[in-house]
């Protein structure tokens, strides 16, 4: 049955502005690029229909956008900070006028139901909120000089390219996060979106069009450059590029860090999770099904925060289990542009393919499969993507327990004792992203949140391990990677720190009372 959202793409993308259905795009700076030769197709997890081919970015298009975006930060860098906020507060306005095409084809390209298509969008208006704010605030602190008639301050100045390397699975809110930032900040973006969601990263592009030139924005400030990993180990090594932003695997951040280490530049990595949510026997498991639900099955297991791992006290295990048995049966998998429908396709038939090893391997390790585990088959998932939702009984030591899966699998593991056991499990990975605890008792939710407890970048008290707020400084520890981006004080991490010394005074005084006469 089809609903009215389920709407053509030609007339998604008319409305977003994108004339061409079957579009030959390339860089942000020359739609349609003569350099390129590589080209990829795009098809829609959710049908496997054809979306657009894209043109891969050429070596002679990587020069041309660096040297491009190097040429708008010496312009872009002189503008008053409120007067970038005002064009990223445009740029909000805009969003908030597409929000529902750029939803539906971020549904569309990449799989997440609608709903969550839209809340990406909001996501995006939001940090452009934030960002403008932030535009009249970047401040440094200023400090008592220990010599008289001296003052001391530190002040914040733009730091040049930033590179952004986005994921598949929030394929236009992470841009926004960093793009947004950094452009209140005076620096310049080069944007290299996931090649599995390059169409809504030119949509995005698009967007902003009109605002940039209604502006004089210089050319440059904001481009995309859609290629693949050789275009984003190309940043990573270029010393043009002093701050790369990569959202991924942790081995792909792994090589990023290390090439961007090497040259000594910043490098802000957002990498894999393996999120758990803890449940003691003072939970509110009304609350607690609704979040893991929404946790581990929302855009079909596919976020960094997604909730992997389930640590439930011994004396309730039965009865989650068996409210989580009641539910997962009946979740309503389809087409993510239908109402009604939660969860929508995995990204592609890798995807399906790492979704069935990892339940082999589990299994292998002695995991019991309690429910889901299915490739759909039939006319309306004959894409090879949909699969159903998997619970598996699993021991916290497993290997396969010990791993990010981008897909929607949760592993029950039961604790016994207080609290500090299932602390221990939950930090008992590689992974240091997000993780919650639901429970009424002050004692348990507090050495959780405690330096014993959580060791991760994100630790939430009866709510889920997904669904952050852009508010809050966003990334994880260990091989998460130790990144911080959107909000709080994320921001200054986008510009260089400089301490100011300076004396109003007839004498000389040195610091630390140092004579020095001649
Ligand atoms: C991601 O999966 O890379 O907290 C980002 C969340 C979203 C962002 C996820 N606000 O789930």
């Amino acid at each position: 049955m089809q609903t009215e959202t389920k709407t053509d793409i030609t007339d998604i993308l008319s409305q977003l502005g994108i004339k061409d259905a079957n579009p030959a795009y390339s860089t942000g700076l020359t739609w349609g690029g003569e350099n390129n030769a590589e080209t990829r197709t795009i098809h829609s997890p959710t049908n496997g229909k054809r979306i657009a081919t894209v043109n891969m970015a050429s070596e002679a298009d990587y020069e041309q956008v660096i040297t491009t975006a190097q040429q708008a930060f010496l312009e872009w860098r002189t503008w008053p900070s409120p007067k970038r906020g005002e064009v990223v507060r445009q740029i909000g306005q805009k969003l908030r006028e597409y929000k529902e095409p750029l939803g539906k084809l971020v549904s569309y390209e990449m799989g997440k139901i609608l709903q969550e298509g839209l809340g990406e969008v909001q996501e995006m208006i939001d940090i452009c909120d934030f960002a403008v704010g932030l535009s009249r605030q970047l401040h440094g602190y200023t400090m008592h000089s220990e010599r008289p008639t001296h003052r001391m301050y530190e002040q914040y100045h733009p730091l040049g390219i930033v590179g952004v390397i986005s994921a598949f699975n929030f394929p236009v809110a992470v841009w926004s996060w960093n793009a947004m930032l950094a452009a209140i900040c005076g620096d310049v973006v080069v944007w290299k979106p996931s090649e599995k969601t390059p169409l809504t990263a030119v949509a995005c592009q698009q967007i902003i069009q009109d605002v940039l030139q209604e502006n004089q924005v210089p050319e440059g400030v904001f481009n995309i450059i859609i290629g693949d990993a050789e275009i984003g180990s190309k940043m990573a090594h270029d010393e043009r590029v002093p701050l790369v932003s990569a959202t991924g695997s942790t081995r792909m951040g792994k090589k990023v860090g290390e090439a961007v280490g090497r040259r000594l530049g910043r490098s802000l990595l957002e990498l894999g999770g393996n999120n758990a949510i803890i449940l003691t026997p003072n939970a509110d498991l009304e609350m607690a099904i609704r979040a893991v639900v929404f946790g581990a099955v929302g855009t079909c297991g596919q976020r960094c925060t997604s909730t992997r791992r389930l640590i439930i006290h011994d004396s309730i295990y039965d009865e989650v289990k068996e409210r989580l048995l009641k539910v997962y049966p009946n979740l309503p998998i389809g087409d993510p542009l239908k109402d009604g429908i939660l969860v929508g396709p995995l990204i592609d038939k890798d995807a399906t393919a790492a979704f069935l090893d990892a339940l082999e391997r589990v299994q292998q390790e002695g995991g019991n499969l309690l429910t889901g585990g299915e490739v759909l088959e039939g006319e309306e998932y004959a894409t090879g993507t949909y699969v159903t939702p998997a619970i598996v009984e699993a021991e916290h030591s497993y290997h396969t327990v010990q791993e990010e899966t981008f897909a929607p699998i949760l592993y029950l593991i039961k604790y016994s004792g207080d609290v500090n056991n299932a602390i221990d499990i939950q930090n008992g990975v590689r992974q240091g992203l997000s993780s919650s605890i639901f429970s009424s008792n002050l004692l348990e939710t507090e050495a959780f949140l405690s330096h014993w407890g959580s060791d991760c970048g994100i630790a939430n008290v009866n709510i889920g391990t997904s669904g952050a707020e852009i508010g809050g400084a966003f990334g994880g520890e260990k091989d998460t990677g130790g990144g911080r981006e959107s909000g709080s004080d994320a921001w200054r991490f986008y510009m260089r720190r400089q301490t100011n010394t300076i004396n109003f005074g007839r004498e000389l005084p040195l610091a630390q009372g140092i004579k020095f006469d001649f």
